[in-house]
């Protein structure tokens, strides 16, 4: 029941390594015998929010629906775990309130823009510089940085392992029995 289930809600901005951290927390939780279900970019944008672009308004949406849908799994008992942008402090709000303050834990993966630029894993960043790919976050769309946040994952002085073991302590010092 939804009593000891919450939402892990990662901030990040595009290439902080929001995803490969929700992925390696979910192999830890899963060898916990924790049943998690992550929502991101590949399942949801894909998905039920196909269609939605990244203008202000259907990011918005974007974040409604994630958070409507991560009550929905923790209704249904699962730790869930979301890995998206979420760059304004009013939506992440909007979805703490949606989902309940008391099963809300949010974690702002803190890679510096430059980092994240230099990394270009995509290379979008590249194209959002030479005005390939519009609004896009850090760039010319804003990015507000979580004053509180749960936890702060600071991947350049971190490895995977060490982000996930902090995670893991904080869940059980907190949300887990
Ligand atoms: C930001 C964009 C954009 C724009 C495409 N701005 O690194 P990625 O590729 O895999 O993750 C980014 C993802 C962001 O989608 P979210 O649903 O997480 O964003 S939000 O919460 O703000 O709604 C990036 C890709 O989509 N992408 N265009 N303009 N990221």
């Amino acid at each position: 029941n939804r009593h000891n289930s919450f939402v892990i809600w990662f901030t990040g901005l595009s290439g902080s390594g929001k995803s490969t951290i929700a992925n390696a927390l979910e192999i830890a939780l899963f060898q916990k015998n924790i049943r998690t279900y992550t929502l991101d970019g590949d399942n949801l944008r894909c998905g039920l929010n196909e269609g939605l672009s990244f203008s202000k308004e259907d990011r918005e949406e974007n974040n409604r629906r994630i958070a409507q849908v991560a009550k929905l799994f923790i209704d249904a008992g699962l730790v869930t775990i979301s890995a998206f942008i979420s760059p304004l402090r009013k939506e992440r709000e909007k979805a703490k309130k949606i989902i309940g303050k008391e099963h809300f834990v949010e974690i702002y993966v803190n890679t510096p823009l430059a980092v994240c630029e230099k990394r270009d894993v995509k290379g979008l960043y590249k194209k959002a510089r030479r005005g390939e790919v519009q609004n896009f976050t850090g760039i010319d769309s804003p990015y507000e940085a979580p004053e509180q946040a749960d936890l702060e994952i600071i991947t350049e002085q971190e490895t995977i392992e060490e982000s996930v073991k902090k995670i893991l302590q904080f869940l059980n010092k907190n949300y887990l029995n």
